[in-house]
């Protein structure tokens, strides 16, 4: 019954490939594709979750207006003319009345998966003209962005894990098989893990927690939280000591380097990460001897206090054992569609500065941390109007219950979403999209991280809703409204420039970045072959040309990370007395804030539980299953403990994306489910350099709790807005 179509998967950076059945224009059955060439049949439980979005009753299709708010809000909806017109009209009085930075923009995570976003989501951005540009990257990927900026000229030469071939893989602060990999885009993770140890290959895995993927590793260490730097540092300064640099000759500033990780000894190492100093020695030479080695380094050292330093240290790891762009090693991508030179600029660092805090752009945005103060100091330049588009920073960023009240002072909010959510309850208006299933779907973002070079083209699978709008035409119309209305329009010939960008389609969009990348793949090739085309794997020797540094050559020691360890010699190495240190996690059917309205993913063993080492719980006479409050600088949340030997002492561990109900999910089973938000607990003052958050590592107490259980399911109101002094010492 049905009929078959292939698609494709755009809810993580794996991009699995897929074979749906249609029936009446309904999902009824959601498969991998054993014949993409990327992810070769693989799929996992969000996957099969594609089609409840698409079918969901909760979905908004019709944009919606609200009255009152709070509790007692009410959802008006709109025609389609009416709202965008009220939003352009909105906007641009702010504008007008108060300055383009008046106005904020907040991209989130599957902004990132969308062609329209990308093709059309900037062209709107760049009419908006805005300094106030925030986005779900400063909760995530912001150092090793800044990293790539700095070393190799351009925050998107990522260097990506030769995982098919490499014979060392060492993993820092990752859970690829909960994940499916990021920055690494690698569908079909257990078979490649598997292939890599049955070729004789090893996996070492540093984390707090012993993880699915530590289970399955040659070797795991658990690692102090936020103590990583020393481990990677003291692992190069031994590539030093013992005569292992193997540095190819267009890297700059080998000496800065030896000069500057001298105070990093192993044994140092050793008091700060709980790894024995020896492990260390013994790592660093097999990684210098391996036959292709590769260090990978993700959220757990990314989401951190010194996120910018570690990741630094894991490529100069890469770097000086000579493992990158060697086969094996860390390598760069050969994608059909080039990013680099077309849509993405080479990044940048402290061009301007944020008005409150004084905290440096990066990549042309400021720290997701810093919004809600822009919201609420009043003077010149304040944050007034905000459009968020496919984000949920009220769960998602530091201190949300707190970003969540300022919403309620802004003139106007308008929020491009899918749903309304504990974020987007907060908007004016909110202006739904079509999904992934609905819309031509293409990765212009992910096959430059993939683990293997393919290119793949799916048009819609199922027939939009009638009065539904993909994401790319509410761009359009956004622009082209707003623009008349402004005192100070986009000059003329920017506008033009920017209307032709309008006009075309992502599908004709991606007709001229295909002929710009030269890959020699065309749109008809693609709709032609729509399980994708193999490009083969990645490419060795493409440096130093492919470097966009001045001169094509590596920086190994740029100064805005040298500086930075000071700051990090200058912590002690003492825990905080009495407290714990608060760690995140994810689970293979939670994806980040959202889905969690999908009976079929929350089904199952309770996964919103506090983890805590036995011995932690036996020190505070706590028991397994019971209520506790955990505390932070920041704020207080009610959950219950679970007893996990796979924690390290004297660390705990919650997952994000929760607390649903505390922070009025409308949606019928997210707010049925149980939860605390753990970025009730996060502190907005301690950042990484790049003016990332440092979620990873936050000092809590953990204390029976003072109310009773049924109250385990909120989040207290925390008082006041925290102090934000502490932010000279940020990340401390
Ligand atoms: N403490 C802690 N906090 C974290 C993290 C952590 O590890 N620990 N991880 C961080 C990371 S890595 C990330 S990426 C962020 C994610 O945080 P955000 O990006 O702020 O939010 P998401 O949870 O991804 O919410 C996505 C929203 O987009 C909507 N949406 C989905 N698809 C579409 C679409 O096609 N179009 C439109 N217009 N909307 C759509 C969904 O309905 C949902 O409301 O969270 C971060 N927060
Ligand atoms: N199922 C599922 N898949 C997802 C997502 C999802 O929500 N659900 N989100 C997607 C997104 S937006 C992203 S960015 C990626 C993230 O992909 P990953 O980085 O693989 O994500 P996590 O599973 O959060 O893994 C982070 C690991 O870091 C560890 N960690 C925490 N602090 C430290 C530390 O200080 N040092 C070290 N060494 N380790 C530490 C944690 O214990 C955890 O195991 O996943 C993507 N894939
Ligand atoms: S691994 Fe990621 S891309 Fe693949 S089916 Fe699951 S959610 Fe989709
Ligand atoms: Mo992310």
């Amino acid at each position: 019954m049905g009929e078959t179509r292939i698609g494709c998967c755009n809810l993580c950076e794996a991009i699995c490939g897929l074979v749906l059945t249609v029936e009446d224009n309904r999902v009824t059955r959601v498969q991998g594709n054993p014949d993409d060439p990327l992810s070769r049949g693989h799929l996992c439980p969000k996957g099969v979750a594609l089609a409840d979005i698409a079918a969901d009753p909760e979905r908004l299709v019709r944009p919606v207006r609200r009255h009152g708010s709070g509790a007692d809000a009410t959802w008006e909806e709109l025609d389609w003319d009416e709202a965008l017109d009220l939003v352009a009209a909105r906007l641009a009085a702010t504008i007008n009345e108060h300055g383009r930075d008046a106005v904020a923009t907040y991209l989130g995570n599957p902004s990132a998966h969308s062609p329209g976003m990308l093709t059309h989501g900037t062209a709107f951005l760049r009419a908006l003209r805005t300094r106030s540009r925030f986005s779900a990257s400063s909760v995530d990927q912001l150092p090793a962005q800044l990293v790539a900026h700095l070393m190799f000229g351009h925050q998107l030469l990522l260097p990506i894990p030769d995982l098919d071939r490499t014979s060392f893989l060492l993993v820092l602060g990752a859970n690829p098989m909960a994940s499916n990999g990021s920055l690494m885009t690698a569908p079909d993770l257990p078979n490649r893990l598997r292939a890599l140890r049955a070729r004789g290959g090893r996996l070492v895995v540093l984390d707090p927690r012993r993880t699915e993927t530590a289970k399955v590793a040659d070797e795991h260490h658990h690692v102090v939280p936020g103590s990583d730097g020393w481990a990677v540092l003291a692992m190069v300064r031994q590539l030093f000591l013992d005569g292992l640099v193997r540095a190819p000759d267009y890297v700059d500033g080998l000496d800065e380097v030896r000069r500057a990780v001298k105070p990093f000894t192993v044994e140092e190492a050793e008091r700060r990460t709980g790894i024995p100093a020896e492990t260390l020695v013994r790592l660093t030479h097999e990684m210098a001897e391996a036959d292709g080695a590769v260090a990978y380094g993700r959220i757990g050292v990314s989401t951190h206090p010194w996120g910018t330093v570690t990741l630094w240290g894991v490529q100069l790891l890469n770097l000086l054992t000579g493992n990158l762009d060697r086969v094996g090693g860390a390598m760069f991508t050969s994608p059909a569609v080039d990013l680099i030179g077309t849509l993405a600029g080479p990044g940048s660092h402290g061009r301007w500065r944020s008005r409150v805090r004084g905290l440096p752009e990066s990549a042309g945005e400021l720290p997701a941390a810093a919004l809600r103060e822009e919201i609420e100091t009043p003077g010149d330049g304040q944050v007034r109007a905000l459009v968020t588009v496919a984000g949920n920073p009220v769960l998602s960023t530091p201190d949300g219950s707190a970003l969540g009240r300022a919403l309620d002072g802004l003139d106007f909010m308008v929020a491009i979403d899918l749903y309304l959510n504990e974020t987007t309850r907060h908007a004016d208006v909110v202006l739904p999209t079509t999904t992934a299933l609905e819309r031509d779907q293409f990765d212009l973002v992910l096959p430059a991280f993939a683990v293997h070079n393919t290119a793949r083209f799916s048009p819609p699978v199922i027939e939009p809703h009638p009065d539904a709008r993909h994401d790319w035409q509410v761009f359009a119309e956004l622009a082209r409204r707003l623009q008349p209305l402004l005192d100070d329009p986009v000059p003329d010939a920017r506008w033009a420039a920017l209307e032709t960008q309008l006009s075309a389609s992502p599908r004709e969009a991606l007709a001229l970045l295909l002929d710009a990348g030269g890959s020699g793949v065309t749109l008809p090739q693609l709709l032609d072959q729509p399980s994708g085309i193999d490009l083969g794997p990645l490419r060795p020797d493409q440096l130093p040309d492919r470097l966009r540094t001045p001169g094509h050559r590596v920086d190994a020691a740029p100064g805005l990370v040298l500086d930075d360890l000071d700051r990090m010699l200058a912590t002690s190495a003492a825990p905080p007395p009495g407290q714990l240190l608060l760690i995140g996690r994810r689970h293979q059917r939670d994806n980040n804030s959202w889905m969690h309205n999908y009976p079929r993913l929350v089904r199952g063993r309770p996964r919103h539980r506090l983890l805590m080492h036995p011995d932690d719980l036996a020190e505070r006479g706590l028991v397994d299953g019971t209520a506790v409050d955990v505390a932070s600088a920041v704020g207080t949340v009610t959950v219950e403990v679970e007893a996990s030997d796979d924690m390290m002492p004297g660390v705990v561990c919650l997952p994000h994306g929760y607390g649903h109900a505390a922070h009025g999910s409308p949606l019928t089973t997210a707010s049925a489910l149980p939860g605390v938000s753990v970025n009730d607990l996060t502190d907005p003052a301690r950042l990484d350099v790049s003016g990332n958050a440092a979620f990873t590592g936050l000092p809590v107490t953990v204390t029976a709790s003072v109310r009773d259980a049924a109250g385990a399911q909120g989040a207290r109101e925390t008082p006041g807005p925290p102090s934000l002094s502490h932010a000279a010492n940020a990340a401390g």
